[in-house]
């Protein structure tokens, strides 16, 4: 497959300002006549070119004339048409079978419905069409169909005209006002119920708000409906960003590659991403649902209004989306928490593709497949260099350039460094340096030393810096690195001021003045800079900050780095004294100014990958012996604590308020811990909470502890969870999930049978995740020695790739760290990469990572 380069970009040969598109619906076949008002743009004489993947054209006309073969001709599926003039009109027609299409991309059917998904190149199957995002048009859509099972026709824009036809049918027409690329193109068709309400917006506009879905779901769509309308007064709040139409559309598919989707005034969302209800959605789902409502929402600025030139911009809307959606967030619920959970997940997801054979930049230089760039390094790592931008100017001026952004390129397709330079132009700040944070792949390593000279009163802190090499880029230069510190006196606990040091250099020396006696340092506070550091800080040093850094992010830190010595040191052979530990924990647990969410967070030890990380070669066993053989001592050693815990926190009903949200939290980490103790009513306890919950964040915690043991409560758990749910697909997949996350000796085994199980299928992308995605997340468990687990994610990447190469890729990362494992593993790793790769037929997508990942 063809290489496309970033330095390749070239303004288009042709210009589509209007596009009227006719679609004859139906799920066997599906006819889409085309009229698209293409311009020639600037002086040359190259043929247009329309983009089709799997298209074949039934009609080309050109100014009403209708071509013969002769005058066109196809060019790796695309259309291409000599015409002779500045101007002209160019309509095709072409059939499409949206039931048979099983990428989920273009025009597709999912329990019922008919609906689109198109960005990244999903257009180009749907039409014949200049599929790239630096094309901008106005679309008028017509959509007949079946009006009795597709009594619901939706489009982008606004609602025009509908009507009935004959046999039976009916249509409607839509029409989207705003230029906007071919990837938020959307159409939905279906029998659906709406949660309807409005919103008025800041200057009066009144906008209505549908959250459509299957009447039977239209109950567990009010926490989406609040989430949108909170987004929509935040955005207008806190960037001055309004909405611009008259109606925003939400519906809920079962079926879909990823979370959601921004098309124009018509979202469409993975069901799992809408719907919840306290029976069936944790506290996770809900705040997942608000997250990517909010997202989703956002991009109609971050996105929409402003558009990416090319794909290689991606991160200029996704890691700008991000940020604004962890905002949101956070000021929805707690900010500690909230900045918590999001280095937990970029620590867990990017890191390790940063450090991989799949690292890439911020903008990435070249791929072959685009869908393999929706990463974490373009969405999280890209929210982390906003993150960066938006410390170093403070917010105002930070706003100020965001304003100068979006007024400067509403309505244009927008490259990472139009963003940047608007920072500059509107913050008042020189980025030239910081903009390797964009070309530059790799995790930084930070290394801090403190050194305290009692005769002067000085401090010296020495920080240095080195970027690892990754593919393609084995020499890196300088980052320029906030990074936020405070130094802490020891007797008084008083913080001496808290700074923000710009490191640029590779090493660089930053003196305090007046410091009586030897202070402690918290560094990288509030995780200012998405690095790793290293610190000579001693275990008494992170005790120190645990329980006193006035930072949420760093005393959770602190807390984390004690455990993580311990835990490393052991699985090394040098044991570190474990009781700093314990008696770390038994000071958060008692502490009256904590609330329990934090507290729940910050006692809960590093996940086995996240060791494995701090490891030159992971030892997937050690890692789990030593993890666990903590854990059972911090349960035993406090047992009386996480007893009472456990009781006090019960609550009486459900709410969704922060402190009870907090207090299940905290409740099902000392049912974590009471269970690790040994105690022998641990399984029985569990098992009631599984039993007597009103909430599934109780439910799943308690299905999870037991999975991870052996006892009879946990036969029937896995039993009465699957006969009470069997019939709700999303609560199906957590039954799926929770059982290929245990830490279970025979998880393995497991996975291969549920893979059988008549449930599963790999059709539904979330199915495929909940069983492969999590098991392949479950270090212990897919690093088996016997190579188990890479052989099954490895016939599942075969099995699946000629149904959804997309998801099918997904699977590929974990299979490519074999460099960090010892040689039997890596070998075995290895094989099963080979295997895939001999595989006749491999899609692009698979191909990309596969080839990557054997480098
Ligand atoms: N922009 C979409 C992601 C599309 C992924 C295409 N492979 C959802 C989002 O990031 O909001
Ligand atoms: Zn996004």
């Amino acid at each position: 497959p063809a290489v496309i380069r970033r330095s390749d970009y070239r303004v288009p040969d042709w210009l589509v300002p209007d596009v009227t598109l006719d679609f004859d619906l139906d799920p066997a076949l599906t006819t889409v006549r085309a009229k698209l008002a293409v311009a020639r743009n600037g002086g040359h004489d190259r043929p247009l070119r329309l983009d089709g993947d799997g298209l074949v054209p039934l009609e080309v006309k050109v100014d009403g004339r209708s071509l013969t073969q002769a005058e066109w001709h196809l060019e790796a599926g695309a259309l291409i048409l000599p015409l002779p003039g500045a101007a002209h009109e160019v309509e095709t027609l072409v059939e499409l079978a949206p039931e048979r299409n099983s990428k989920l991309m273009g025009l597709y059917a999912s329990g019922g419905l008919l609906c689109t998904q198109c960005e990244a190149e999903g257009f180009r199957r749907i039409t014949f069409f200049p599929d790239r995002p630096d094309i901008l048009s106005r679309y008028s859509v017509r959509m007949a169909a079946d009006k009795a099972c597709f009594p619901i026709l939706l489009a982008n824009g606004d609602p025009v005209e509908q009507g009935d036809g004959e046999d039976g049918r009916h249509w409607a027409i839509w029409n989207d006002p705003y230029p906007k690329p071919c990837y938020l193109f959307a159409l939905v068709a279906g029998d659906l119920s709406c949660n309807r309400d409005r919103f008025v917006t800041m200057s009066g506009r009144d906008v209505q708000l549908g959250i459509w879905v299957k009447d039977a779901d239209l109950p567990r769509t009010t926490h989406a409906m609040e989430a949108l309308k909170n987004s929509m007064a935040w955005d207008e709040r806190v960037y001055g960003r309004e909405y611009d139409l008259n109606v925003f559309n939400i519906v809920a598919v079962a079926d879909f590659n990823f979370g959601a989707m921004e098309n124009k005034g018509l979202n469409i969302f993975n069901s799992r991403y809408i719907l919840a209800d306290p029976d069936t959605a944790t506290d996770i789902d809900y705040d997942g649902v608000e997250g990517v409502v909010a997202h989703e929402y956002f991009h109609n600025w971050s996105g929409n209004r402003v558009t990416c030139r090319d794909w290689f911009q991606l991160s200029l809307k996704e890691g700008f989306t991000v940020f604004r959606d962890q905002n949101f967030s956070a000021d929805m619920g707690s900010h500690a928490v909230k900045r918590i959970e999001d280095v937990r997940i970029l620590r867990a997801g990017q890191f390790p593709e940063d450090s991989g054979p799949l690292a890439h930049p911020v903008r990435p230089e070249s791929y072959m497949e685009i869908s393999n760039f929706y990463t974490a390094t373009i969405y999280n790592k890209g929210a982390e260099l906003i993150r960066m931008m938006a410390l170093m100017l403070g917010p105002e001026r930070f706003h100020a350039g965001t304003d100068l952004y979006f007024d400067r390129h509403d309505g244009q397709a927008a490259t990472c460094e139009d963003f940047v330079r608007a920072m500059e132009d509107g913050g008042n700040i020189d980025l030239t340096q910081f903009r390797l944070w964009y070309e530059q792949a790799g995790t930084p390593r930070v290394r801090a030393l403190l050194s305290h000279d009692a005769a002067t009163g000085r401090v010296n802190l020495v920080l240095s810096q080195i970027i690892p090499p990754t593919p393609g880029q084995p020499e890196k230069r300088p980052m320029a690195i906030p990074i936020r510190v405070a130094l802490f006196d020891r007797e008084s606990r008083a913080n001496h001021g808290d700074e923000t040091l710009m490191l640029t250099r590779s090493e660089q020396r930053f003196t305090f003045q007046n410091v009586a006696t030897a202070p402690v340092l918290s560094i990288n506070r509030g995780f200012s800079a998405p690095v790793i550091v290293d610190t000579n800080r001693s275990q008494a040093d992170l005790a120190f900050l645990s329980a006193h850094d006035d930072d949420p992010f760093a005393r959770y830190e602190a807390m984390q780095q004690l455990m993580v010595n311990v835990l490393v040191g052991q699985i090394g052979g040098q044991p570190v004294d474990e009781s700093a530990v314990v008696d770390a924990v038994r000071q958060t647990l008692i502490d009256p100014a904590l609330d329990s969410a934090f507290v729940a967070e910050a006692i809960r030890l590093p996940s086995e990958a996240y060791l494995g990380d701090q490891m030159p070669i992971v030892d997937p066993d050690a890692i789990h012996d030593a993890r666990d053989a903590l854990q059972h001592r911090i349960g035993a050693e406090l047992e009386p604590l996480w007893r009472d815990m456990h009781a006090r926190l019960r609550a009486n009903s459900f709410s969704l308020s922060p402190a009870a949200k907090g207090a299940r939290k905290l409740r099902n980490a000392a049912l974590h811990y009471l269970v690790a103790s040994g105690a022998a009513d641990g399984p029985l306890t569990a098992f009631e909470q599984f039993d007597s919950a009103d909430n599934m964040t109780e439910r799943q915690a308690a299905l999870g502890i037991l999975a991870n043991g052996e006892s009879p409560e946990r036969i029937a758990a896995v039993d009465i969870f699957y006969n009470r749910y069997c019939a709700d697909a999303l609560t199906l997949d957590k039954w799926f999930q929770t059982q290929a996350f245990a830490l279970h000796p025979d998880t393995v085994d497991l996975v291969e049978k549920l893979g059988r199980h008549k449930d599963f299928t790999l059709n539904n992308p979330n199915r495929v995740r909940a069983l492969y995605g999590a098991f392949s997340g479950n270090q212990w468990a897919f690093h088996h020695r016997s190579g188990k687990g890479y052989r099954l994610v490895a016939d599942c990447i075969l099995a699946l790739d000629p149904i959804n190469p997309q998801t099918a890729a997904r699977l590929v990362p974990p299979l490519g760290r074999w460099k960090r494992f010892d040689a039997q593993r890596a070998a075995l790793m290895q094989a099963q990469l080979q295997r895939i790769l001999s595989q006749p037929g491999l899609s692009k997508d698979v191909m990309e990572q596969v080839r990557k990942s054997l480098d």
